[in-house]
């Protein structure tokens, strides 16, 4: 479904001659295809091209400009501090009309960029370093948006990360029960339940200014930082399609969902997921890193907190999409957002049990980078 052809391909300034076409399909809201070509010089290069999801992403145009904006200002960082703009950021290339993407017949949206060689975007740690690493690269590019003008970014999806809001859509999708799940499902929606007052923590910080609004990427996964195939060095964060004004909070808590699991997020066998408390630590410390210097006191306060903010709002999210019909992220089996409503709820709940030291690591590691 949805594959690219000559019609799309031959809308692009690429370089070189078309050879062949690879599906990337790790991602659960577009589609994304690795294209190769041949130089004159007989030398291979490589683009990601994306059919962007225009169910989830409404406004494409709107979306490129975002991500132009926010790629150039990167760009320009890049250079001034001497690294590599064609690896550490992502380079779009336009369609023959000069915009950043098109739209074809069938109303997809297609865009590309140069795809970045020598890197692996892993979908679980298996190894020590790596996940310290990843915290050093979402961190520093936290840093390098920190004076962004967040006045010109279009905010692609509005709410996003309003973690009341998806808790309340959880309860009209049980109330609605259009594919009548929600009987098999009592036990998941219960524990949300008795886990609501955290949905509001990071609203209320931010409603109160303790938590200030910064630029943010709003979806840390692991595999959306890129690392280097040799060193394990982040690389270049991708993803941009979800940069909104937002809590630094998210971008933590989001990452620590996702990387301090034992297992993938849609591990069906619930005995191998577990949080893993060293994994939590190592990220906080390449985090905070890059970032201590210049967080609230509520912001590194709520370090701890906001993985399991995090881990609420997308297990929820899941599950309100399995009550729904599965009909917002990609699936593979019926129960894929079952399956992952559930690897979250393991981690909520080890995260819980041990919330007092975590939260006492995170003042350590704070205290270690701002003394
Ligand atoms: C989606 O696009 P992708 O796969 O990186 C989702 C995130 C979820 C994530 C869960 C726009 O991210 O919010 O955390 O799946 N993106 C959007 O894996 O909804
Ligand atoms: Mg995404």
């Amino acid at each position: 479904m949805f594959e690219p052809d000559s019609t799309v391909i031959n809308k692009f300034r690429y370089e070189g001659t078309y050879k062949s076409m690879e599906k990337n399909t790790s991602g659960l809201i577009n589609n994304t295809f690795i294209l190769t070509f041949e130089k004159d010089n007989g030398e291979e290069i490589m683009y990601s091209l994306q059919r962007v999801n225009t169910k989830v992403f409404t406004k494409p145009y709107q979306l490129m400009d975002n991500i132009v904006g926010v790629t150039k200002h990167l760009r320009d960082k890049i250079i001034a501090a001497g690294g590599d703009p064609d690896r550490e950021t992502l380079n779009f290339i336009p369609a023959i009309n000069g915009k950043y993407g098109f739209e074809d017949r069938d109303g997809s949206f297609w865009r590309t960029y140069r795809y970045v060689d020598k890197v692996i975007a892993h979908n679980k740690i298996d190894r020590p370093g790596l996940f310290r690493n990843a915290g050093v690269g979402f961190g520093h590019f936290q840093n390098l948006l920190a004076d962004y003008p967040s006045v010109e970014l279009f905010e692609t999806i509005p709410s996003f990360h309003n973690t009341v809001n998806r808790y309340y859509k959880l309860m009209d999708a049980v109330q609605k029960n259009f594919m009548g799940r929600a009987d098999e499902v009592r036990e998941e929606i219960e524990f949300y339940k008795a886990h609501k007052d955290y949905c509001k923590i990071i609203l209320d910080g931010l409603a109160d200014g303790s938590i200030p609004l910064r630029v943010t990427h709003n979806d840390t996964k692991l595999n959306n930082v890129l690392m280097d195939a040799e060193t394990d060095k982040a690389v270049c964060v991708i993803d941009l399609d979800t940069i909104m004004p937002g809590s630094a909070l998210y971008d933590f808590g989001d990452a620590i969902r996702f990387g301090a699991n034992s297992a993938t997020e849609d591990e069906p066998n619930l005995d191998i997921v577990h949080f893993v408390p060293e994994r939590f630590e190592e990220f906080t410390d390449g985090f905070l890193s890059e970032v201590a210097g210049t967080f609230t006191e509520a912001e590194i306060g709520n370090l701890a907190n906001a993985a399991i903010i995090m881990t609420m709002e997308c297990g929820i999210r899941f599950l309100t999409d399995y009550l729904e019909g599965d009909v917002y992220f990609h699936i593979d089996r019926p129960s894929h957002n079952l399956d992952r409503t559930r690897t979250q709820i393991r981690m909520i709940q080890e995260m819980e049990s041990q919330l007092d030291s975590l939260n006492a690591k995170v003042k350590e590691i704070a205290d270690k980078y701002r003394a």
